[in-house]
């Protein structure tokens, strides 16, 4: 028995010996040159990227439609449509899900690059390549894709995920709990009278306390579970292969910490408390909206019976 399966961190090797298990960068490269491409390919994963090769157009439109690549190497001279009609066909959806395109084309004269930049490619490259600045520049490409993927499912001032990561989070956890009744808990977090701190002490002192709770809990929590802001001054927490007991030790050491932080504001120092609500996955209850519905319902419990606690 492999005891780090149980952990989840087992390692996924494909027939190259990828590890599928880690995030990776799907490439597609549409060009009718065969050495070139084979060549491309071959460097190309050897950094790791994973690439698909189309050698005309039809094809490569097919792959763009058919397996979303993260970027896209796109030649002009096809043997079927031209690569400025491929750019036309796609664009529209390449910048909407922001997917780099870069030209690669031995046809660059002003008119050609100057079309295909209107269109709006970021990149274009002349034939024949230079292989260290084209993997050069593929990586800055997708070090730009990275960061704003993560600024889109980060909240601004807190730092924890926001709303849409929430509920990726939440399928996620949901497929892996049917496929696999891998238990999990989520932990709802609402702070205690918050509108009277932002009245006594002025927003950006009620600011400063929403800080002050997300660098808490998330020095306080597993790299494995997922702090968020479910909106306002209300937070929420995943915990992966955590069960409601499990969860409701977590979220009291946490409570017991933030209730004794001094914050100081007005030349006095003052005292911020939440309330908690937990629900556990369950098979009878593994929709979003139901596990939700749960933990809010445990939350208002604690407010009712006094807030500074937490309910199951
Ligand atoms: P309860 O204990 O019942 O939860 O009372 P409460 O005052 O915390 O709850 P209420 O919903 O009445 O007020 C929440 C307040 O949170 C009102 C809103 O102005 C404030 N708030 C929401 N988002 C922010 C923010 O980003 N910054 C600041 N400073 N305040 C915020
Ligand atoms: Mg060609
Ligand atoms: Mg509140
Ligand atoms: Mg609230």
């Amino acid at each position: 028995q492999d005891s780090s399966a149980s952990l989840g961190s087992v390692k996924q090797l494909d027939k190259k010996g990828h590890d599928v298990s880690l995030p990776h960068n799907d490439i597609l490269l549409i060009d009718d040159d065969v050495e070139l491409v084979a060549y491309l390919k071959e460097s190309l994963e050897k950094q790791n990227y994973y690439v698909s090769i189309a050698l005309s157009a039809e094809r490569g439109l097919k792959i763009f439609y058919e397996t979303k690549p993260d970027l896209i190497l796109l030649d002009i001279l096809l043997p079927d449509i031209s690569g400025i009609e491929v750019l036309n066909q796609i664009i529209g959806k390449a910048k909407k899900e922001r997917i780099p395109i870069i030209i690669i084309s031995g046809e660059y004269s002003k008119a050609t690059q100057l079309h295909a930049y209107r269109l709006g490619v970021m990149d274009f490259l002349s034939k024949p390549v230079d292989i260290d600045l084209f993997l050069a520049l593929i990586k800055n490409r997708f070090e730009l894709k990275r960061e704003w993927q993560e600024s889109i499912i980060v909240d601004e001032l807190t730092g924890a995920f926001n709303r849409k990561h929430f509920n990726q989070v939440m399928k996620q956890l949901i497929c892996d709990f049917k496929r696999t009744e891998r238990v999990f808990s989520l932990a709802l977090i609402d702070l205690d009278y918050f509108k009277k701190i932002n009245d006594t002490y002025g927003h950006l002192v009620g600011d400063e306390v929403l800080q002050s709770l997300s660098e808490l809990v998330q020095s306080s929590i597993r790299m494995e579970d997922t702090f968020c802001r479910f909106g306002g001054e209300e937070f929420a927490v995943f915990l992966p292969n955590t069960d409601a007991s499990s969860a409701l030790t977590v979220i009291h050491r946490i409570q017991e910490r933030f209730a004794a932080t001094d914050f100081i504001a007005k030349d006095e120092v003052f005292h911020v408390t939440f309330s908690s609500g937990i629900s556990e996955v369950t098979a009878a209850e593994n929709i979003a909206d139901k596990i939700v519905e749960e933990a809010d319902q445990a939350l208002y419990a604690s407010k009712d019976a006094g807030r500074n606690q937490t309910t199951l």
